[in-house]
């Protein structure tokens, strides 16, 4: 142990502790701004400098450790002079229209700037020219852009796509897309995580809200909201409102009050996907003429995305089902639309969801199977959702709560969890296990696949015939599974991937709390909400099988193949 003292407190911490961790422990905030722990601990910024007895210079705090017998003065005049002076410079050169900035409320410059007490700029700011594709769904605004690194580091070490670096030299120095190439031309998987690590508004989502009312404001328009498993254990965050309280009834009034005609539940698709999925892989195994093994999930855009750009030679080991929301769109187009007798172009159907991926997804042309209009018109990020929920003024502890709209929004345990690293594993597996065996499965019997570990696997008897699964999150994990399926290290028949470290729960579209990860509190939401529903095995929703037997007959029919499979080579 280290004995040290920190603003005249006796402190005792563990040998290679940072001062800044030291300091926490005693309940001493040192304010930062590039630091990320464990990702990002380069001291740039100079926010987190700390005056140290004895030492001439100010030292960061985030990457200097403990010694014995240090004093150290974590505010000292000379500190906070120093502090000030160092955000004073990245004001100026800093866009600072905050009140119309998508960060605003929610901006670490800008609670900085208040907490060091910078009422004025001493510098009017000098902003460059700055060039992005305003109809991209990632969105880069270098002029508020705090040269914090998160982004590099984040998609480096974290997702392993390199996407960022820093170009120029001297001043001139940004962050931009690495290798002299356009964001367009890159491998961006549209994961969305230099998003929500970005701790100012350089980084945002292209914003759709507008095209949403527009829709919404439009009388000739039928508009139809689905809102993704994930959605129900995070939209209330950005309010401070606990998912006990933003629960998927209140969400479904907030959407009607905002106008939508149908308000339905992407959970019931979830349910169809996992009909379609299971099948897809039983028939695999019993036909391997009819596709590959192992099969991969694909359900998530960004993993699509990543492995049609790294790894194209797998492209035929993804499942053709189409992800839950874009089935959805589909069945709506066709389904719901011959129902109440309307022309699917009339209809606008909006996903809410917590990515950032299927943004790009929904204007696929592979996408668009229903009519000839794109299956699903517009995805808007939970943070846009909730923009539009201010927007509208709703107080949503005050919302009563209201039902899905039938007949398309029944959904069992099973599809919650779909928002759940693991969660579209064990899905699939309930089912797959009681198409073999004819029984049901056993609650809880595939819960190895749980659990926020970046890359699990787990083999399970499926009467009689042994099935090796394995389950990653994140692009980095993603990785490494596939360099040791590629070489021959691992064999597996079946395997779940989401691009987001911990699945949608943590996608790139959720609310953002700078420096804090959420995905494991929010895929406790979705595990809860499994546990606690009537129905957990996809194959029992009442829903899905009036669906097959009204329209589309059986997994995999001719009907179910147009409507909800894509061969993903398009
Ligand atoms: Fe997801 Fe999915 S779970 S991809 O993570 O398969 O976005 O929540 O909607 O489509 O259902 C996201 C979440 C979501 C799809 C489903
Ligand atoms: Fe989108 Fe979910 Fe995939 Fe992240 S894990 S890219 S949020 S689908």
């Amino acid at each position: 142990m280290v004995r040290l003292t920190i603003d005249t407190i006796p402190v005792e911490v563990p040998e290679h502790t940072t001062i800044l961790d030291a300091a926490a422990s005693v309940g001493i905030k040192i304010p930062t701004l590039c630091y990320l722990k464990d990702i990002n601990q380069i001291g740039s910024c100079r926010v987190c400098l700390v005056e140290i007895e004895g030492l001439p210079q100010l030292v960061a705090s985030c990457n200097n450790y403990v010694e014995e017998g240090m004093v150290v003065h974590t505010n000292s005049p000379k500190v906070r002079e120093a502090r000030r002076e160092n955000v004073e410079f990245l004001l100026s050169r800093h866009n600072t229209t905050c009140t119309s900035c998508v960060r605003n409320g929610n901006c670490t410059l800008q609670s900085l700037t208040r907490d060091l007490g910078i009422t004025e700029l001493p510098f009017e700011p000098k902003l460059m020219r700055w060039k992005w594709p305003k109809d991209y769904p990632l969105q880069r605004d270098n002029n508020k852009c705090v040269n914090c690194l998160r982004c590099i580091q984040v998609c480096s070490k974290i997702q392993e796509v390199d996407i960022w670096d820093l170009v120029n030299r001297s001043s001139h120095t940004a962050v931009n897309v690495g290798g002299a190439r356009r964001i367009e031309n890159s491998e961006c998987a549209l994961c969305g995580q230099c998003i929500t690590h970005c701790p100012v508004g350089a980084l945002s989502e292209r914003d759709d809200t507008a095209r949403v009312f527009d829709a919404l404001a439009d009388p000739d328009v039928i508009t139809i909201a689905q809102v993704a498993p994930a959605v129900r254990s995070s939209w209330g965050e950005a309010f401070g409102v606990s998912p006990d309280v933003a629960t998927e009834g209140r969400l479904a009034t907030a959407l009607k009050r905002m106008g939508f005609d149908y308000v339905f539940d992407t959970d019931f698709a979830a349910d169809l996907t996992i009909m379609e999925e299971a099948s897809e892989l039983l028939d695999r195994m019993q036909h391997p003429e009819h596709g590959p093994l192992p099969m991969f999930t694909s359900c998530c855009p960004g993993w699509v995305r990543y492995l049609k750009g790294h790894y194209p030679e797998l492209t035929a080991n993804l499942s053709t089902s189409k992800s839950p929301h874009q089935m959805f769109g589909a069945v709506v187009k066709s389904f719901f639309a011959e129902r109440l007798c309307v022309d699917p172009r009339k209809m606008f159907v909006v996903s809410v969801m917590p990515c950032l991926a299927k943004k790009a997804e929904c204007e696929e042309p592979n996408q668009a199977d229903a009519c000839e209009a794109p299956d699903v018109d517009c995805v808007i990020t939970v943070r846009e959702l909730d923009r539009m929920v201010s927007e509208e003024h709703l107080d949503i502890a005050m919302l009563p709560e209201s039902e899905f709209d039938k007949p398309i929004s029944e959904a069992t345990g099973a599809a919650v969890i779909f928002g759940a690293t693991g969660g579209v594993m064990e899905a699939a597996l309930r089912t797959a296990y009681h198409t073999v065996t004819g029984e049901a499965p056993k609650p809880d019997m595939f819960s190895d696949v749980r659990g926020m570990k970046g890359w699990k696997e787990a083999t399970f008897n499926m009467a009689g015939t042994p099935l090796h699964v394995a389950v990653a999150s994140g692009l980095g994990n993603t990785h490494h599974l596939l360099e040791a399926l590629e070489s021959g290290e691992v064999h597996y028949d079946f395997i779940e991937i989401m691009a987001c470290p911990g699945g949608c729960a943590g996608g790139g579209g959720q609310p953002i709390h700078d420096g804090e990860e959420r995905a494991e509190s929010r895929g406790e939401v979705l595990w809860g909400l499994d546990r606690k529903a009537d129905l957990r095995n996809s194959y029992e929703n009442p829903s899905i099988q009036a669906l097959y037997s009204e329209y589309l007959e059986e997994p995999l029919s001719e009907r179910a193949e147009h409507l909800l499979h894509t061969d993903h080579f398009g």
